[in-house]
């Protein structure tokens, strides 16, 4: 073997998700580590999560219960599966008092009273698209519990804005698996190496483009929008904007976060709130594009200021590139 050979094979692989998350500690003088097991217990369910989508094919867990979640939407097989990976993962791991998720109409009180953290969540978004073998995600938010440790948690440690997330991120079980996260300090994108089994550390600071040239929206719902919407797609239609959608908010999301690009998900006439849910879809990816210099809104106002009411409440939802964001919110608001 050759000496360049050599080298090629001695470099150093990167830095791990475990060694990332350790050095981030020293940021919190008062850190103690909770935060920290809390995010390596999301990111182990990812991983057995990320085994059984990959499987899926094969071992027949594709398709639909007769059950449906509180949104009295079918559940998948994967729906229900990926439910248990994450509350299994953080009731053990220990670190989190209470889990809203999609799938659940009641608070998942783990038992850890303890504990300081609050973690929302849609465990797999977009799950029909495990069907057709097209990208999915999970999508999660970590707050900081309002009442004191030690007693039951309280509807006021889940209801908190956006403004009070201590982490949002997401998982993205695409051509590979990535976990994207932010604590404040910017957004951080770490990639899955299967053969080893860890997550590496990829797209260090991410940043998403102040423009861009995609949008991405159900257009089969244009007769449904407001106008002011129908009136901002004719304008990304006469300014030659290419339309991408692939149904899975995480892969339309992270697309736009890489190569610049705006998401709508708005209010249509059979829902007036929109489709997504404020407290676990659309709070950690406000939060993500607001740190890489993007821009979340309602339509009225900036997501992260909203104040929830509701634990399964949905929103209206326009986030991606801040100049994108900001010229659809004029063109809504000319009406
Ligand atoms: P889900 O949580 O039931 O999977 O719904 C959320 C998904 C998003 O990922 C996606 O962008 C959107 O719903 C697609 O909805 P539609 O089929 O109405 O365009
Ligand atoms: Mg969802």
């Amino acid at each position: 073997m050759s000496r360049q050979n050599l080298k090629r094979f001695t470099q150093p692989v990167g830095v791990t998700l475990d060694r990332f998350i350790e050095k981030d500690r020293s940021r919190y003088p008062y850190a103690t580590g909770e935060l920290s097991q809390l995010l390596r217990d999301i990111a182990l369910a990812a991983k057995i999560l990320n085994r059984d989508i990959n499987h899926s094919g094969l071992i027949g867990i594709e398709g639909v219960l007769d059950s449906e979640n509180i949104q009295g939407e079918s559940q998948k097989m994967l729906d229900v599966i990926a439910d248990i990976r994450f509350s299994r993962a953080l009731r053990i791991g220990g670190e989190t008092c209470c889990i809203v998720s999609e799938e659940r109409d009641e608070v998942i009180y783990t038992g850890n009273d303890d504990a300081k953290y609050v973690v929302t969540i849609d465990p797999i978004d977009g799950s029909s698209n495990v069907n057709v073998n097209i990208s999915t995600g999970t999508v999660f938010s970590i707050f900081r519990r309002k009442s004191p440790t030690g007693t039951t948690p309280q509807q006021e440690d889940i209801l908190q804005t956006g403004r009070h997330q201590i982490v949002g991120g997401y998982i993205l079980y695409g051509s590979s698996t990535m976990l994207v996260y932010t604590t404040g300090y910017g957004v951080n994108g770490f990639t899955y190496e299967p053969s080893l089994g860890e997550f590496y550390l990829s797209h260090p600071q991410m940043q998403i483009p102040e423009n861009g040239k995609i949008y991405s929206v159900n257009e089969g719902n244009f007769y449904d929008f407001d106008q002011g919407i129908r009136d901002y797609l004719d304008y990304c239609k006469q300014q030659r904007l290419s339309a991408r959608y692939v149904g899975s908010m995480i892969a339309d999301f992270h697309r736009n976060l890489l190569q610049g690009g705006i998401y709508l998900y708005p209010a249509t006439q059979q829902q007036p709130q929109g489709k997504l849910r404020l407290m676990y879809e659309c709070l950690p990816l406000a939060y993500i594009a607001e740190q890489a210099g993007g821009l979340a809104t309602n339509g009225t106002i900036d997501i992260l200021d909203i104040q929830p009411e509701s634990r399964h409440q949905r929103s209206p939802m326009i986030v991606g590139s801040k100049k994108m964001v900001e010229k659809a919110l004029e063109i809504i608001n000319e009406k």
